[in-house]
Formats: C-alpha cells, structure tokens, sequence
C-alpha cells in the first residue's frame, strides 16, 4: 500500500478529504464539504488554497510558485517557526525557521456536525530539526475549513528546559488590487518598518500600499480587517495568543527579482500574519503549551467603505 493509499485509508473521508500526488511531487490533500474548498500539502503543513463555497478564493497563491520538495511556496500561509525572519545567531538557518519545508504528518481528520472538515497535523521531528531546534517540543496544527478558516498552531514543550520562539502565520491573503485596499485595526500601533531602517513608528489611520511595506506592528491583540472595493469585500482576519502583525507587501521591484510572484502577482495579495515577532517572542515553560490561533472570514464589503 502506497504511503497515499494508507493516508487515504487511515484518514480519508469519502468525497471530502483525499489524499493525493500534487505539484512538485508533494503530497496533497484536497478537502472539499458544503462550505468551501482547500488545498493543504502535507510538505510545510502548507494552506495552498481556501475558498468559501461560491466565493473568490481567500488565500492567494502565486502563479509562478516554485512547489517542490524542500522549497517554501509563495502564497498560502508558510509556517514560520520556531523563529521569524533570519535565525537571530545563524545566519545559514533558513529564514522564518523550518517548519515550512519540514514533512508534517495527519494525526486526525473529522466531518463536524457544523458542517466544517478539521484536519490535524503535526511535524515530524528528525535529525535536521533538531539540528535546528534542540529542544524537546512538539508541533501540531489544528485547521477547520468551511465558511470559516480557522489555523491553531500548538506549540508544546515537552521537555524540562524553556524555550522561546518567534511564529507567524504568513498569510497571503487574495485582493483586487493592493493599491485600492485598505487595512484597519492597527491604528495606533508602534510598528518596526523594515523598509526604513527598521526604525519605530506608529500606525495613523488604515494601511494603505503605494510601494513596498514590510512592518512589524507590536503589542497588539487587535483583529484586522482587509477592506477590498475592487473585490467588494471584507476579510475579517482575527487572532488569539498573537501579539504581533506583520503587514507585508514587497511591490514592483522586489517582486521582480523574487522570481516566484509572477507578472503584478504584488498586485493581487497582501500579507497580514498574526505572529509572536521582534518584541513579542513567546516563553514556553516546561509541560507549557502555548497556541497561536487565527480565523478568517469574509463578508460583502458594507456600502459605506466602497
Ligand atoms: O513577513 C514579511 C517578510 O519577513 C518579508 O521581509 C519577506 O522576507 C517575506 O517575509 C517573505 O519571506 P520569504 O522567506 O517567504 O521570501
């Protein structure tokens, strides 16, 4: 029996999760129930796609994402962890850690009775993770796909040592054009701006884009909101256990040289990820377990904001 046929077997639910061969090789599972479909790659425990039923997909994927095996892919929501952005001592670490490229395996999969499919996977640890990472700890991710999409990322330390760890999920999000949106929620906010020298400022009014924008807003717990005319929608992105939100947009030119993003593939997304980042690294205690969660939802965009 083919690794894809005992995942089948094991964790397959008839005409809603099946397990498959995808792009690169990689293997996928497809989920589809009365309320949306995704696309998940067991490779990076990677959300390639999610869409209500109906709807215009939420998560944006590049048309010109490199999927194979050990490479990020650019768009859906990578995993960063156990650290975000460069390793803070290790320069040859990948960036944003390794749980993206890392095989993750299914521990659980479930119909609700709400009509959601959940999907639990969890990393596999192996001499390379833990040449990265030495510490006892475990990883699981906990997704609920329907109208909603909800992602928890369970960090548990099941050593006897601490440990602290940057996170994010770096959520590509789908819009009509990233110079017509507009974010709201992070008024007031410090932010570190990585475009400007990574000096600290603060949030006036939405965030809006007219070029590239890569910040860390700090200290906050705040739900944002992705205000989009062009698509005539709201994305409701909310957090639980996060403190920070990184806002990210690389626009023409670093998108030109990225080389994964595809022609005015800046255009059509928006990184908004809910993250422990910069000030806000989370301690974890022995026997602790800490949870970063986050739900997306959409709604017609108000008449108001159009
Ligand atoms: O979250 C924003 C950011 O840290 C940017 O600085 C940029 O590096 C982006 O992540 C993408 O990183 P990646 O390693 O996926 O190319």
């Amino acid at each position: 029996m083919t690794e894809i046929d005992t995942l089948n077997h094991r964790y397959g639910i008839s005409g809603q999760v099946v397990f498959k061969e995808g792009p690169g090789g990689l293997v996928i599972v497809e989920v589809n129930n009365a309320d949306a479909n995704a696309t998940i790659t067991l490779q990076g425990g990677h959300l390639m796609s999610w869409a209500p039923r109906g709807s215009q997909p939420v998560i944006w994927l590049s048309k010109a994402a490199k999927i194979g095996p050990g490479k990020s892919i650019r768009g859906g929501v990578p995993v960063c962890w156990p650290w975000f952005g460069p390793h803070p001592e290790e320069s040859s670490f990948p960036a944003h850690g390794f749980a993206r490229t890392a095989l993750w395996d299914v521990i659980a999969s479930e119909a609700t009775i709400g009509g959601d499919t959940l999907l639990v996977l969890r990393l596999v640890q192996n001499d390379v993770t833990r040449s990265r990472w030495p510490y006892s700890s475990q990883l699981t991710m906990h997704m609920t796909l329907g109208k909603k999409l909800g992602i928890d990322l369970v960090t548990r330390n099941t050593g006897d040592i601490p440990f602290t760890i940057g996170e994010a999920l770096h959520t590509y999000f789908d819009v009509g054009d990233a110079r017509e949106i507009s974010i709201h929620g992070l008024s007031g906010c410090e932010y570190i701006d990585k475009v400007d020298g990574g000096i600290r400022k603060r949030q006036t009014g939405p965030v809006t884009f007219s070029a590239e924008t890569d910040r860390i807003y700090i200290n906050t717990a705040a739900d944002c909101l992705i205000d989009d005319p062009i698509l005539g929608r709201r994305i409701h992105v909310s957090k639980q256990g996060g403190r920070s939100t990184v806002v990210w947009n690389p626009w023409n030119e670093k998108a030109a040289k990225m080389g994964d993003l595809g022609d005015e593939g800046y255009l059509r997304m928006v990184c908004v990820e809910s993250a422990n980042a910069a000030d806000n690294l989370a301690a974890i205690a022995p026997g602790d377990e800490h949870r970063l969660q986050v739900s997306y939802r959409i709604e017609p965009l108000p008449a108001l904001h159009r």
